[in-house]
């Protein structure tokens, strides 16, 4: 990863010159927490830490205040989510080499990297989002990573249609219901694979839109993000977009691995999770403000109140700001590009703040009318959290 280490090195020349002329990116409170951070682990040594929250080696947030305006979230600054341990660096070295198996298919078989290029190439802009993000917010403390906003992106993904693979391979099997991807790292042995690997199955209609990426905006997948290989599934939740892929298998039903069997179901608080409870697959509908972000005082005076809003599967088609904590709402515009339905919008609405405490929510409509709700829903994990008043900015103007 020399070009990404080389790019931070240029991001740190420059907000280190920024700060020297007293326009620093980086206020000194947070210098301040870099400085006492959880330090990056190896496989994610290149990211760009300012932006970031290291919660542990395996869980990695981006800061609020460091998403820009832009559609797209720059991969050093992206989120990581592991639920174990990455495979060693060296599979991604000789990536067209990657092999993934497949089955339930007409031909099943191998197919690497480099054949899967020969098949066919698209793009797909779409937010990742864990389950889990905004888990931090729910009263209960729901056991797990404690992410704010920052466990979601904006991103590209380049690769070939699932599709195209299947036709390659002789069509799905008869009877098959969902398509189920499975994780390359490797389980120590006297582990059960059931209990830790990370296999998750989606409906079958999913392979209409799902790629199989090998490249993440414009560059290739990094190991932290997957590489060699990775499933993407626009419009669902992180755990569905399966890294290191090693076997693609169209199954009747849906795996037994604990992730999937109990893991990232929807049950009321104090519940286990069980099979026939919802599970995370499509993400709601969900919007939130970035900047200002709320981390300092700030002058009286005109601002850009500026934020993402997406809906899983569906476009969003509008999003209101508040600046009351919800009592009155304007229409946001939405600015920049629309990379598709899957993609999150950027919106901006100006306001002038007078002096005084300020509460700004945002609330997104989606294409089919869902509007985000004031309240999270209540469940055990804290999943799946769209509520807009918990994602409140406070701020005070003096
Ligand atoms: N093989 C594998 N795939 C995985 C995971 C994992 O631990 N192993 N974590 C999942 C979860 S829970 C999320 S939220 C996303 C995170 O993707 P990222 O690390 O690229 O941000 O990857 C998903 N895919
Ligand atoms: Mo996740």
């Amino acid at each position: 990863m020399d070009h990404a280490i080389d790019s931070r090195r240029r991001r740190l020349m420059l907000s280190s010159a920024f700060a020297a002329t007293g326009l620093g990116p980086l206020s000194t409170a947070a210098f301040a927490q870099a400085a006492k951070a959880k330090p990056l682990p190896k496989y994610a040594e290149w990211k760009y830490i300012d932006s970031l929250i290291v919660h542990s080696s395996n869980t990695i947030e981006t800061r609020r205040a460091a998403f820009g305006s832009s559609v797209v979230v720059p991969t050093d600054i992206l989120f990581v989510r592991n639920n174990i341990p990455p495979p060693e660096e060296s599979i991604a070295y000789d990536p067209d080499a990657w092999e993934i198996t497949v089955q339930g298919v007409g031909k099943p078989g191998k197919m690497t990297v480099g054949q899967l290029k020969r098949l066919g190439v698209e793009t797909v802009a779409m937010v990742l989002q864990c389950s889990g993000n905004g888990r931090g917010f729910f009263a209960h403390k729901a056991s797990g990573t404690q992410w704010t906003v920052g466990a979601a992106g904006c991103v590209l993904w380049s690769g070939v249609p699932l599709a195209a693979v299947v036709k390659a391979m002789g069509g799905v099997a008869g009877g098959m219901q969902f398509v189920t991807g499975s994780g390359g790292e490797r389980i120590p042995d006297g582990i059960d694979r059931r209990q830790v690997a990370v296999e998750r199955s989606v409906p079958l209609k999913a392979m209409e839109t799902a790629l199989l990426a090998w490249e993440l905006n414009g560059e290739p997948l990094p190991l932290a993000h997957g590489g060699p290989l990775r499933l993407v599934i626009p419009g669902y939740y992180g755990v569905n977009n399966v890294k290191y892929l090693s076997r693609l298998s169209f199954t009747e039903k849906e795996t037994d691995a604990n992730i999937q069997s109990s893991g990232y179901r929807i049950r009321d608080i104090g519940k286990k999770g069980a099979p026939g409870q919802p599970t995370m697959w499509e993400m709601n509908v969900k919007s939130w403000i970035n900047h200002p972000a709320g981390d300092g005082p700030m002058l009286p005076g005109m601002v850009q109140i500026n934020g993402v809003a997406f809906a899983g599967v569906n476009a969003v088609r509008r999003v209101e700001v508040s600046t009351d904590g919800g009592k009155t709402w304007t229409d946001a515009r939405f600015i920049g590009p629309d990379l598709g339905r899957y993609a999150w919008r950027q919106f901006v609405l100006p306001v002038q703040l007078r002096t005084g405490s300020h509460v700004l929510v945002s609330r997104a409509t989606d294409a089919a009318g869902n509007v985000q709700p004031a309240e999270r829903t209540e469940n055990e994990r804290g999943y799946g959290h769209n509520g807009w008043r918990d994602h409140a900015v406070k701020l005070t103007v003096a």
